[in-house]
């Protein structure tokens, strides 16, 4: 198998608990962490509960791991206090744990948060400047930043996946545009592994929607195809009122409900 160790960080999650078992091809062992639960290991499996902003343990944690997949985190908006925690200093000591351990390519699930304030009449890729929406989406930042950083330091290489809507299916008609199939997601994750050189890459996590914000033609490097669409579940949307609603932000700019939700200082 390509890789001897993969860490995959917040493995308790929705998205953790998806990828478990998807990305076990990938390497000889997967070691899972989290805050939380994981359950008892499986074949192939170590299991190393920890808190990301615990530096010593993040430290341990890295040790012998060729590649991370970074899920761990809060994963909606909080006040700034638990976010720094998790998200800010937890991005930080996987960063400098990694640059201990020699890890040399991370994949970091952003999100859509960092850019949530662009109108969703705007398309945007890599370039696009950052606009994020909440304590959440400027953390998110922070961690794309970090990871460029370390890469322009130390060449450790970081494909950040700004993930739309990463769910069975699109729960509003906004997740139709934003819509990201857990295969597609899958594919994209092997894709960012097994890219030769990846450098510091921007790409949105989206499926193949009839109607996207995001142009991913500058990670075109990475060879993503998605396979998948949101079309399929237009049923569930009938409602043909206008869309964006002009008095309505959540439905106006691309973070949707973040929108509404801070700051809670
Ligand atoms: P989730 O909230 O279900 O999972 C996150 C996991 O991180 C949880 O199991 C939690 O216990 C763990 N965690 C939280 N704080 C921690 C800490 N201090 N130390 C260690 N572990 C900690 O979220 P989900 O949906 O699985 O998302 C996974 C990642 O993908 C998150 O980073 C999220 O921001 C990102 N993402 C997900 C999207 C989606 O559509 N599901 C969209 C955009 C980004
Ligand atoms: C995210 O970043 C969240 O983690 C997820 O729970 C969804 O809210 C998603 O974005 C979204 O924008 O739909």
């Amino acid at each position: 198998r390509p890789f001897k160790r993969i860490l995959l960080t917040g493995a308790a999650g929705g998205l953790g608990k998806v990828l478990r078992d998807r990305i076990k091809p990938w390497a000889e062992v997967v070691r899972l962490s989290d805050v939380a639960d994981m359950g008892e290991a499986r074949e192939g499996e170590e299991i190393v509960q920890c808190d990301l902003a615990d530096k010593e343990a993040v430290i341990k944690l890295l040790e012998g791991v060729d590649a991370v997949l970074h899920f761990g985190g809060i994963s909606t908006e909080k006040p700034f206090e638990p976010i720094m925690q998790a998200n800010i200093l937890g991005v930080a000591n996987l960063y400098e744990a990694l640059h201990k351990a020699g890890t040399r390519r991370v994949v970091f699930a952003s999100s859509n948060h960092a850019i949530g304030y662009h109108h969703v009449n705007t398309v945007l890729d890599a370039n696009s400047p950052t606009r994020p929406d909440s304590y959440y989406g400027l953390s998110k930042v922070f961690g794309e930043q970090i990871a460029r950083y370390y890469f322009d330091r130390f060449g450790i290489e970081t494909v950040c996946i700004r993930i739309g809507s990463s769910f069975p299916e699109p729960a509003n008609k906004r997740m139709m545009s934003t819509y990201f199939s857990y295969d597609d997601l899958t594919e994209m994750l092997r894709c960012s592994l097994f890219a030769p050189r990846v450098g510091h890459t921007i790409i949105y996590g989206v499926s193949d929607n009839d109607s996207v914000w995001w142009d991913n033609r500058l990670a075109a490097h990475l060879g993503y195809k998605p396979k998948d669409s949101s079309a399929k579940f237009a049923h569930l949307f009938p409602d043909t009122s206008e869309f964006p609603d002009k008095d309505d932000v959540t439905t106006m700019y691309q973070g949707g409900k973040f929108l509404l939700d801070g700051p809670q200082y």
